[in-house]
């Protein structure tokens, strides 16, 4: 490991469109070539999901089973009580994640609410593990709080170009979104903030969510790809699957544009075979959601990806190298 390639922060739009217009085969050679100056090749980091509180979100995300604007099978629950974060999180660690992180289904916590929340913060710290909550828009004094207590990550997604986002998302704007990852930064946490492919979006639309990534100065130390899991009930259930190799070439473009970032191979990995997942390591992917839920939907089981590790010699900081 080198760390030789200076980050960017000054792509241009055009700059983006080009590299999604690469043969994809060139796109993943120089992406792994980057990887390999700026990370330990073959190491990949596991971070474990839990719904803290699930549903009933009065956002209307288009992709997601938890907004109470849509009919899913989802079962709302309140609050976890700390005992069970406390649990779910040594459970975690025990199986070899060195990130716990926490989701809630609000579009901004509740004050009643917020002094539980820094408890599990501070819980999952005394673990010894990362730690990372995405609780919905934040304000600085929120943003301040979570950092005082320890938090490491703040996940808040920009999900998709700022032309597209309107047709996923009328409930609060792309600014908005902005607003509490400028928080987040000025209370000095770090930011875990990427997208979803697969909603219906254009090629263009990836460049624009890419572009917007990675013009941020310092870029997002962690940049999930998530690919749509369609739920049933949701707006996007009946979409189009895309071609799983776009989640491989936007890895790439992802690597390539923030070649210090984590870039995490998140949703939908379900829905990858071992091969395309392959390709996405290559290209650059170096952390995943590790345990057989994601926040609400199925994830691999741990048996099989522990297998994915090993037989693509792939080793995390806990794991033993394959
Ligand atoms: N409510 C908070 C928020 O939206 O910021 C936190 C939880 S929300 C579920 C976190 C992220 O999960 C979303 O921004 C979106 O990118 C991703 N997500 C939600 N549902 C998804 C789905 N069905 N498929 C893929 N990604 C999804
Ligand atoms: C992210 O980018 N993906 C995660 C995490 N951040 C919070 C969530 C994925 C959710 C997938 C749908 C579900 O399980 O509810
Ligand atoms: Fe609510 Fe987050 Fe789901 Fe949007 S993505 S509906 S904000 S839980």
């Amino acid at each position: 490991m080198t760390d030789a390639v200076s980050p960017r922060f000054d792509w241009t739009r055009p700059e983006i469109d080009a590299l999604f217009a690469r043969p994809l085969l060139d796109l993943v050679y120089d992406a792994a070539c980057v990887h390999r100056q700026c990370f330990t090749p073959g190491e990949v980091q596991l971070s474990t999901l839990l719904s803290i509180k699930t549903g009933a979100c009065p956002e209307d995300c288009k992709y997601c089973p938890q907004s109470g604007h849509y009919h899913t099978d989802l079962v709302r629950e309140p609050l976890l009580d700390l005992e069970t974060v406390t649990r779910e999180a040594q459970a975690a660690k025990a199986l070899g994640a060195t990130r716990f992180c926490m989701g809630a289904a609000w579009k901004n916590p509740p004050a009643k609410d917020f002094p539980k929340v820094l408890e599990m913060v501070q819980t999952v710290k005394a673990l010894g593990m990362e730690s990372c909550m995405t609780l919905g828009m934040l304000t600085a004094e929120q943003a301040d709080a979570l950092a005082a207590v320890g938090l490491d990550y703040y996940n808040h997604n920009l999900d998709t170009s700022p032309e597209f986002y309107g047709e996923i998302i009328t409930t609060r704007t792309y600014q908005d979104r902005l607003d509490t990852l400028n928080a987040v930064r000025g209370a000095g946490m770090k930011v875990c903030c990427g997208g979803i492919l697969g909603m219906g979006e254009t090629l263009s639309d990836r460049a624009g969510l890419i572009w917007q990534l990675a013009t941020q100065m310092p870029h997002p130390e962690s940049v999930p790809i998530n690919l749509l899991v369609a739920v049933p009930g949701t707006p996007l259930d009946a979409i189009d699957a895309i071609d799983p190799l776009e989640m491989v070439r936007a890895v790439a473009v992802a690597r390539l544009t923030m070649p210090r970032s984590y870039v995490r191979l998140s949703a939908g990995r379900e829905d990858m075979d071992e091969g395309i997942q392959a390709l996405c390591f290559m290209a650059g992917a170096n952390s995943i959601f590790y345990g057989e839920r994601l926040l609400t939907t199925d994830n691999p089981s741990v048996s099989r990806d522990r297998a994915l590790l090993h037989k693509l010699g792939l080793t995390s900081e806990v794991l033993a190298p394959a």
